[in-house]
């Protein structure tokens, strides 16, 4: 399996979206630690993050949707990396030339040798890379290609095929039930976000830009861009958003790219809409990614993201095929290459990657990947969810997620958790229990894939809820509950962007190396038994621990968490 595949089966949305009973304990306890608060300090009674509130009539069923089963090469196309030696220089518009100059040169040569020119001409340049997207003629195949031209290796360090993406998609089952029950946050509050978001608020004011590499954002959605309090969890291209319409502002050969820009235009050249596509039925990938990331909290609706001040950068590389009705969305390596030299020229410090390209060690994005690591940006990847028996990515290693183990060192792979019950109890209730009445416990997500030294660490990626595309007849209310390993890579993404902006919101601080933003956030995690052999050190993501190594605590900060009045673990002794 090859072709780059979503890693979050969306499920679909619910019926009646977070109508939390009155009789729900999670809405009892937090009434009653607000209130109690009130007295105290009414600062922290803003902060508790309220529950959405109930909206949205009844959605429509998802019907099933077409997923490829075999890996797909995109017909035409060919990656080269040039010989760097011959292409060097520190000059952007001179190194261009360079590779221009280096293609022609193999292209002459292969036509000597051939009687033919195998190119039509060139589809995209990478030049930080040294990469070129080349159009081959109708008549050669891909592979005939590739190894003619890996006969010049004095010209070449690689040639390789471009892959189409496309999402892995399950049948979704229908949850309407569980997620009107009390522990439909189980996932936040399982990584202690309770307390994190108490803990953040006002603490850690600082914005860092977290790329969302995907289908694109609703930035129309009311939890990421809220009119209401005149709040926006998007990132803004500061040259373009006060610039011309129709003119790029900033120069980068994007039009308009205010939010970002969409990089899924095949051979044509990027445009500035990152905008999701509405897929009728599917409710989509990108915005529930970002949802989990950075939603924004406390206002009061909808969800609430792990870091409340992320900034999210929509570099959509997935997206509708014209003319494909009830397709799932597709792109390919090149548009994934594309944003995230994107990615570093914005300065976006951690990359989120909720798609695998399966078991190819594809060369071009690899060296894409480690230059954000050289631009200092933290590559989040999920690990996969390929079921048994390939879902060890030890011995069946998937990319990006696998990059990580071969000398990429800052790709964080991240496994997925579920909450589930022992042999016998039955699945685990929207109430929260299991058939006999006892607690569920956490473990690896059945679907997840793992690794004992090439994933990283685990956090929730089952029964996620988050924002989703707003879509009159599918999806009016604009959240969907997902699973998948997509949706746990996204709580890792917002808590390094979190941690980071406690760190470097400390005057005079540098910012922490992607490969210590990984180990803090490794070192910090929480011990599962059930984890053990399954990711590095056994841990699942706890962020409050994370961010606690960076922010002060302070008596009234303790007041306000959810442990004091859950009673269930201690207020933890300060790190700085
Ligand atoms: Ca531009
Ligand atoms: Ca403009
Ligand atoms: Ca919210």
């Amino acid at each position: 399996m090859n072709a780059l595949q979503f890693l979050t089966p969306p499920l679909l949305p619910p019926r009646r979206l977070f109508a939390f009973p009155a009789r729900s304990a999670l809405t009892v306890v937090i009434a009653f630690a607000s209130l109690s608060l009130s007295s105290f300090n009414t600062q922290v009674l803003a902060q508790t993050p309220t529950p959405p509130t109930p909206h949205a009539p009844p959605i429509k069923v998802i019907p099933s949707l077409n997923v490829p089963t075999t890996p797909k090469m995109v017909e035409g196309q060919v990656f080269i990396k040039y010989t760097e030696s011959l292409i060097h220089a520190e000059d952007l518009v001179e190194r261009r030339k360079k590779i221009i100059q280096a293609g022609n040169q193999l292209r002459s040569q292969l036509q000597f040798q051939n009687g033919t020119d195998l190119f039509i001409g060139e589809i995209r340049t990478y030049e930080k890379l040294g990469i070129q997207l080349l159009k081959l003629q109708p008549s050669e195949s891909v592979q005939d290609a590739i190894s003619k031209i890996n006969q010049h290796p004095s010209l070449v360090e690689f040639a390789e095929p471009n892959y189409k993406v496309f999402p892995l998609y399950s049948a979704p089952p229908n949850d309407d039930q569980w997620v009107n029950g009390p522990i439909s946050l189980w996932g936040m509050e399982k990584i202690g976000m309770k307390s994190a978001w108490e803990l953040s608020n006002g603490k850690v004011s600082k914005n860092i830009i977290v790329a969302v590499l995907d289908t694109g954002i609703d930035y129309t959605h009311p939890d990421l861009v809220d009119p209401a309090t005149s709040t926006s969890r998007m990132w803004q291209n500061s040259q373009e958003a006060g610039g011309s319409s129709g003119q790029d502002d900033d120069n980068n050969g994007i039009v308009d790219d205010v939010y970002g820009a969409n990089f899924c235009t095949g051979t044509q050249p990027a445009t500035g809409d990152p905008q999701e596509d509405q897929i009728q039925g599917y409710p989509g990938h990108g915005t529930i990614v970002a949802g989990v990331i950075g939603a924004i909290v406390n206002n009061g609706h909808h969800v609430a993201g792990v870091h409340r001040n992320a900034n999210l950068m929509a570099l959509k590389i997935m997206c509708a095929q014209p003319g494909a009705a009830n397709e799932l969305p597709t792109g390919d390596i090149a548009s994934a290459m594309s944003a995230i030299l994107y990615a570093i020229d914005k300065k976006a410090e951690v990359l989120n990657a909720s798609w695998t390209i399966g078991n190819i060690k594809h060369s071009g994005l690899r060296v894409a990947i480690k230059l954000a690591g050289d631009n200092n940006a933290l590559f989040v990847a999920a690990a996969g969810n390929t079921r048994d028996p390939q879902n060890n990515n030890d011995t069946s290693p998937m990319y990006p997620a696998s990059y990580g183990n071969d000398g990429v060192a800052n790709v964080m792979a991240v496994a997925g958790t579920m909450l589930t019950c022992g042999a016998g109890e039955g699945t685990v209730s929207n109430m929260g229990t299991c058939n006999n009445g006892s607690a569920p416990h956490e473990a690896l997500y059945d679907g997840s894939s793992y690794g004992q030294t090439s994933v990283h660490i685990a956090a929730p990626g089952w029964r996620t809820i988050s924002t989703a595309i707003i879509d009159s007849v599918d999806n009016p209310g604009g959240i969907a509950m997902a699973t998948g390993t997509s949706t746990a890579a996204a709580h890792v993404s917002g808590c390094a962007a979190l941690v980071q902006a406690a760190r470097t919101a400390k005057p005079s601080s540098t910012p922490f190396s992607p490969k210590d933003l990984k180990a803090l956030l490794m070192n910090n995690g929480e011990n599962l038994s059930t984890l053990n052999g399954r990711v590095v050190n056994g841990r699942r993501l706890n962020c409050d621990a994370a961010l606690r190594t960076q922010v002060k605590w302070s008596f009234w900060d303790w007041v306000g968490t959810w442990e004091f009045f859950s009673f269930s673990r201690g207020p933890r002794t300060p790190r700085e």
